[in-house]
């Protein structure tokens, strides 16, 4: 067993248990040209947060931990995409279209592809979504529950998009989530910091929150 220091109280977790759930880290988020950008958003505090997010796989991968990367991302039918989710921002080049980085969040194109540096490897799991959360409308919590899973560590963006709403599902599910506060990151600060407090408040109604070297601390005891 290992116990992080964490808000608002100590996150104990067993590495055979756990699995990192790293979020979303596609050229679609955090490049020029991609989804977000075109959602009107300033791209730079996401790419900040990368090599962090390369030491939590690697510590992950150290631990014998699993690691898991979602993807949000279209089939090029379009057929798992609600039309209002398309239709929402009225955006001139949006899901589907030929933008910048390739059809904007298809499965396949350049702009779904997850950046460089946080590349799959051997042994990951690879989990396509259609929403926002991890948990609709895919096979993750049977994965987990098959794998034995039952503690979450959650990096990837954006904060107070895709991560939270996967830890809401998941903490409904039962799972023990805790979130590397350094390791995610939002368009909008202000969304990232209220973000952390909404999980940890009242007695962590969603989660815990950490930092990476809180982690690390804990994984080296
Ligand atoms: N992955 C994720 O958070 N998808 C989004 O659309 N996020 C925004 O902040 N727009």
């Amino acid at each position: 067993m290992k116990t992080v220091k964490a808000r608002p109280y100590d996150y104990p977790f067993d590495p055979a248990h756990t699995a990192v759930v790293m979020i979303d880290m596609q050229r679609d988020f955090l490049e020029p040209g991609g989804f977000g950008a075109l959602l009107g958003n300033d791209v730079a505090p996401l790419a900040r947060i990368v090599p962090a997010c390369v030491r939590l796989l690697a510590l992950a991968r150290a631990q014998g931990m699993k690691v898991i990367h979602t993807q949000e991302a279209h089939d090029p039918l379009l057929a798992d995409c609600p039309p209002a989710k398309k239709a929402r921002g009225h955006l001139a080049c949006g899901i589907g279209d030929p933008g910048p980085l390739g059809r904007v969040l298809v499965a396949g194109e350049p702009g779904a592809g997850f950046v460089p540096e946080l590349q799959p490897r051997l042994g990951d799991i690879v989990l396509r979504k259609p929403g926002k959360g991890a948990f609709h409308a895919t096979g993750l919590d049977a994965m987990l529950r098959g794998l034995g899973i039952t503690h979450l560590l959650f990096g990837g963006v954006t904060t107070e998009v895709c991560v939270q709403t996967t830890m809401r599902e998941a903490n409904d599910r039962g799972y023990e989530s805790l979130l590397l506060t350094d390791c995610s990151a939002s368009y909008f600060p202000a969304f990232h910091a209220a973000t952390v407090e909404m999980v940890v408040a009242q007695g962590g109604i969603v989660g815990w929150a950490a930092t990476l070297a809180d982690l690390e601390t804990a994984c080296s005891a």
